[in-house]
């Protein structure tokens, strides 16, 4: 038998319109009623007040009425939570880890990605869970949203019935990153997610492309020159570009470093024609390293980039870059400028060397010597861990980042909130 697929967006839409039908009929009713009775009952025509002692008739209707409403609304979403909570038989699993500050999808053959790709009219079940602290799992086109608990797994499943892009936020505060959680599920034809499935890694050797999905671009922009919520990027470098300013004027340029730089960084000087300025600003998300490697990519496209950058791109994937900078900054933990040779964090004053990095990456908390936010890495392969080891060791050697000293910082999630406004 066909498994019943329930349309989970039409029922919770459905429950929110029936609720809020029944509280708009309700409000315009009883400030109606209120303003009626105010002159109806007013003391000028009612100089002497009358007493009621009970009215039986009243009473049952307000008793009886309310309770069919508030039944009635219980379920519609009670029917509603099961289409949300019972995915259909045969939906096709893709496992969902949230970290500090990224998501991380994994689908049946064992592929990994930064944004969630899935086929147009097949129901997807998510399992999520959380490396770290709580996250929230928000899509809001496809009404889901779903905590991710540490230890625990928790469901939901969603079809997506059109190609396209939606958008993914997290719906739990949970630390310095939190409004920069956000990745996007790409619904596309059933071939291009075979496609997809079967490419290796990001489907390139070059780390721009790793980075333009691990900073959701392509969550907007597709790379195949169909237009989505943005401009695709196929070709862009060298394109004729008409911008529209803030003053209404249309402006020409043509791509190039310069001024890709400025529409990806900022300034912005005006919003592609034809198009809604839903870009976000980047400019304190993405290092000058990673804009010069995004832009090698949008200039030279797949040609391979090989050399110790490949490396980056592991470490993008892993959430690395969410935790530890490449430019000698502080985030949540120590920048990776630098870091080798260079004492480390551990308690018995270790130097970083690869085996260091290793033994880190394989039981942070147990190999620092006390208890630490950045999660352990698991299955890597080792071609990843080598490239990894090799970006390490290249962003140079012992050279002090001037400011901070990383002992004796506090590095709880909590206090990360603080330095928000830095
Ligand atoms: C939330 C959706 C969204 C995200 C995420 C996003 N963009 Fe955009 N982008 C747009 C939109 C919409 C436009 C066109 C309107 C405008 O200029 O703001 C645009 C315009 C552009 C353009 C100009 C393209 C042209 O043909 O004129 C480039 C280049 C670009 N984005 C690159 C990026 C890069 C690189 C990233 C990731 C670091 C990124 N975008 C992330 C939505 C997005
Ligand atoms: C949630 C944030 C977070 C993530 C994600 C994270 N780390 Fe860390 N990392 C830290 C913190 C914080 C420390 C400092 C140790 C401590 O005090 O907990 C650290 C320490 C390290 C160290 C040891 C440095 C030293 O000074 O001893 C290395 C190496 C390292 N991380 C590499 C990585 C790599 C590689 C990844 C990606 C696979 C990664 N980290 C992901 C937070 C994180
Ligand atoms: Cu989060």
């Amino acid at each position: 038998m066909e498994p019943k697929l329930v349309n989970v967006v039409q029922a919770v839409d459905n429950t929110f319109m029936l609720i809020f039908g029944i509280s708009a009929v309700l409000l315009l009713g009883i400030t109606a009623a209120m303003i009626w009775f105010v002159f109806r009952y007013s003391r000028k025509r009612n100089p002497i007040p009358a007493t009621y002692t009970g009215n039986l008739l009243a009473e049952v209707i307000w008793i009886v009425v309310p309770s069919i409403l508030v039944m009635g609304m219980f379920y519609s979403g009670w029917h509603s939570y099961r289409a949300l909570r019972d995915a259909p038989e045969g939906a096709m699993e893709i496992k969902v880890m949230a970290r500090m500050w990224s998501w991380d999808f994994e689908y049946e053959n064992g592929k990994h990605s930064g944004t969630l790709v899935v086929p147009v009219g097949k129901p997807v079940k998510l399992a999520l869970s959380s490396t770290d602290v709580l996250h929230g799992f928000f899509a809001p086109a496809f009404r889901l949203k779903i905590d991710t608990v540490p230890g625990m797994t928790t469901y939901g499943w969603f079809r997506a019935d059109k190609p396209g892009e939606f958008v993914v936020f997290c719906s739990v505060y949970c630390g310095l990153s939190h409004a920069k959680m956000i990745t996007a599920i790409r619904a596309v034809s059933q071939e291009d997610f075979d496609r997809f499935l079967a490419e290796k890694g990001t489907g390139s050797k070059h780390p721009g492309k790793a980075l333009l999905d691990a900073k959701g671009c392509l969550g907007c922009h597709s790379l195949d020159g169909s237009a989505a919520i943005g401009p695709s990027l196929k070709d862009v470098w060298g394109r004729e570009a008409v911008l529209v300013t803030a003053d209404k004027k249309e402006k020409k340029l043509k791509y190039d470093a310069a001024s890709l730089k400025m529409i990806i960084m900022g300034p912005r000087q005006g919003v592609v024609k034809g198009f809604e300025p839903m870009m976000p600003a980047y400019a304190d998300q993405i290092t000058a390293d990673e804009l010069t490697l995004m832009l090698d990519f949008l200039e030279r496209g797949d040609s391979a980039a090989d050399g110790p950058e490949a490396g980056r791109a592991v470490a993008e994937a892993q959430g690395c870059l969410g935790c530890h900078s490449t430019d000698g900054s502080d985030i949540a933990g120590p920048t990776f400028k630098g870091m080798f040779r260079k004492k480390g964090s551990a308690t018995d004053g270790a130097v970083v060397d690869r085996t260091y990095v290793e033994s880190v990456l394989k039981d942070p908390s147990g190999r620092i010597g006390k208890p630490s936010i950045m999660p352990a890495t698991t299955g890597l392969a080792d071609a990843d861990l080598s490239a990894l080891l090799k970006f390490l060791e290249s962003l140079g050697t012992a050279t002090t980042p001037k400011g901070h000293d990383m002992k004796g910082h506090d590095m709880t999630p909590a206090n990360a909130h603080g330095e928000q406004h830095k």
